[in-house]
């Protein structure tokens, strides 16, 4: 974008004006032009090539011995000990059908957790740039890179650069813009502005002088329609950060142009943060305004032009800091105050009437137990039997500030075979009790398994979720329970970066593997099970989702089957494994969890269930301590 022709004097000022620059970079930063500066190839798996004439690091499918073909290669970076928070910007290139991701592993953790992915091929050099929290713990960041087994698939990383500070921020003076980018109009786009581009006359013409060096403008002088709109969209945050964002503008007050500043989420939704109060600005003017960014945002910056005498605006200089820079922002909030599983009462919330009431049943041929561990407590309607007319029972949530996306997640059960038109909804209601929305209501007739609900609502105003059940007379009456409610910021289907310990089999086996050498797999399966007598009528993560299932009642004295989890990481602390098993039904067998230690002959057992354990799915958890690479194993063995 540097619209210079390129002369001697303008190489030195490139040179002089990155110095400064390079400086700033931080261990684990590397151009791959004298070496890997520390960085190795996981003897695990493939290995990264370096290319001297390209310098450059890559995978390549056609340079692969085909016997010996490895899908994935990870790169490791030395042990980093970087305390405040950093970017690290990548320039790399995906050809074919390849991918890229970037974990990070902390020492002391277990499992590796994933920042940032691409498998989107290209024909240039690409940026990205990925948030590296403040942490206390030292860390190593894995790139790893998969490639399919076909001609042309490749995966190259041109340069590494960590620097201090969040990726958002930005002085424009160097090359890539710190992964800013214009998204494209064929007549007004941003543009790099400042004393080595040919552009540069626009602003010191008119009497400004740059803030320092580069800056992005955007000029009206193309506009050829009513509303042309320029866009300089921020890198997306891959880490929840809040705080104050600060950056100067430069506008021309005599001419027609709206200029604002939004946000923009991962489904491309926007929301306002900002726009200038007054039409007058004289010279740069410094702007501060509170973002929180507790999922994935750009921030966008959108001037829109009438014409083409809409002046110009230009921007530089755009820094965060993790306080709000305004006493009336509202703090941070955490709101998981309004998630209640019921085990230990109503949690926050009350019941305006009795007809809902907090149970526990054991489960038999009729009744399943709760949702979170099989034999704890629930929400319960209890329609009395004086057929009295209407009776109706409201849950009030806590009040939640106002001005935030949340999602509302909960679990229903249905019983019985009665009408259920009003046996459950969802409202919010506003402060003095009035219902401002209906959120959702009961429509679903599937019964016997507890169903997840995830709902999406914003309201200015402080609000509360209230749950309703409503019955007009006994007969219409069914019997519906709730359980697990809990509440995130943000939009339900904004996908939260992946917690990589937890699998709940909806997009796979997250790495889980069928034991080759047993005599029978599991199978991740969906729905009801074949034998529907004795299997789960549906998951536990929602209800409809997916689960891996074996059918013991088919297999014969000491056949077995093993699934194992992927290779983890020895851990100097105890370690907790979870996970919701169902076993109904008569030779269900043996179901076992083992440990697999690299360099140990035998199996260790972990824990160990036989026989039928109840008609719902019950909670297991397996408390251990392992400081070597290990496995986990789940097995299942008929009975005899
Ligand atoms: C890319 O790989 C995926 C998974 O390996 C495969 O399903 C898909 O068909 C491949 N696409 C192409 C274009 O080869
Ligand atoms: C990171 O920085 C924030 C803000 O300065 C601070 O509140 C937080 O405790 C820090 N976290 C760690 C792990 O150091
Ligand atoms: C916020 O700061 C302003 C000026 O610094 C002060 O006048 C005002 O009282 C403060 N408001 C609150 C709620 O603290
Ligand atoms: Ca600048
Ligand atoms: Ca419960
Ligand atoms: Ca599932």
């Amino acid at each position: 974008m540097l619209g210079c022709v390129c002369s001697v004097w303008c190489v030195s000022a490139l040179l002089l004006l990155l110095q400064p620059l390079l400086a700033q970079l931080l261990p684990g930063s590397c151009n791959f032009e004298l070496g890997t500066c520390g960085y190795t190839s996981d003897p695990h798996y493939g290995s990264w090539s370096i290319n001297e004439e390209g310098q450059m690091i890559s995978l390549d499918s056609d340079l692969q011995d085909p016997q010996e073909f490895q899908e994935r290669a990870v790169l490791l970076s030395p042990v980093l000990e970087q305390r405040e928070w950093s970017c690290v910007r990548l320039v790399y290139q995906l050809t074919g059908n390849s991918s890229l991701l970037l974990h990070l592993r902390q020492k002391r953790h277990n499992f590796d957790r994933i920042l940032w992915k691409a498998h989107t091929a290209s024909d240039s050099w690409l940026i990205a740039s990925v948030d590296l929290p403040n942490t206390t713990q030292p860390y190593q960041i894995l790139l790893e890179g998969r490639l399919d087994k076909a001609p042309l698939n490749s995966v190259a990383i041109f340069e590494i650069h960590i620097v201090p500070g969040y990726c958002i921020e930005c002085n424009f003076e160097e090359h890539h813009l710190c992964g800013y980018s214009n998204s494209w109009n064929p007549n007004v786009n941003w543009y790099v502005g400042g004393s080595l581009a040919s552009e540069s006359n626009l602003l010191e013409s008119q009497g400004h002088h740059p803030r320092s060096g580069h800056y992005m403008y955007v000029d009206s002088v193309y506009a050829k329609q009513l509303q042309e709109v320029a866009y300089l969209m921020s890198p997306m945050t891959t880490a929840p950060m809040s705080g104050c964002l600060s950056f100067f503008y430069l506008r021309n007050q005599a001419r027609n142009n709206l200029f604002s500043v939004l946000t923009r989420d991962q489904l491309g939704h926007y929301e306002e943060l900002w726009r200038p109060e007054a039409y007058v600005s004289m010279g740069w003017t410094h702007v501060s305004v509170d973002i929180k960014a507790p999922h994935p945002l750009e921030v966008v910056y959108e001037v829109a032009f009438n014409s083409a005498r809409g002046g110009y605006v230009a921007i530089d200089d755009i820094s965060f800091s993790p306080e709000f820079c305004h006493n009336d922002t509202e703090p941070n909030f955490d709101p998981s105050v309004a998630n209640c599983d019921f085990e230990d009462g109503l949690c926050m919330y009350w019941l305006e009437f009795g007809v809902w009431s907090r149970t526990s049943v054991k489960a038999n041929m009729y009744r399943i137990g709760d949702h979170t561990t099989g034999t704890g407590y629930f929400l319960q309607s209890h329609a009395p039997f004086t057929s009295r007319a209407t009776h109706m029972d409201r849950l009030h949530g806590p009040l939640l500030p106002g001005n935030t996306k949340y999602c509302l997640s909960f679990f229903y059960l249905l019983h019985g075979f009665r009408k259920l038109d009003h046996a459950l909804s969802v409202y919010i209601y506003d402060e003095n009790n009035v219902a401002l929305e209906k959120l959702w209501s009961l429509s679903d007739r599937s019964r016997a398994v507890w169903h997840k609900i995830d709902l999406t609502y914003m309201k200015p105003m402080r609000s509360k979720v209230v749950f309703v059940s409503l019955c007009q007379t006994f007969w219409e009456c069914g019997s519906v329970a709730l359980d697990d409610i809990s509440v995130s910021v943000g939009d339900c289907q904004v996908t939260s970066v992946s917690v990589a310990a937890r699998c709940d089999f909806e997009q796979g086996l997250c790495g889980y593997v069928q034991e080759k050498v047993d005599s029978a797999d599991w199978l991740r399966v969906r729905g009801v099970t074949p034998t529907s007598y004795t299997g789960p009528r549906g998951d536990h993560s929602t209800g409809v989702g997916y689960f891996v299932y074996i059918e013991a009642s088919l297999m014969r004295p000491g056949h077995r089957a093993r699934l194992l989890s992927p290779q983890l990481r020895g851990s100097s602390s105890p370690q907790c494994l979870v996970f919701h098993f169902h076993m109904y039904g008569t030779g269900t067998g043996i179901l076992r969890v083992l440990l697999r230690r690299r360099d140990h002959p035998r199996d260790t057992g972990l824990w160990r269930r036989t026989g039928e354990q109840g008609v719902g799915w019950i909670r297991a958890a397996v408390d251990y301590h392992c400081d070597q690479a290990h496995q986990a194993g789940l097995n299942n063995m008929a009975e005899y």
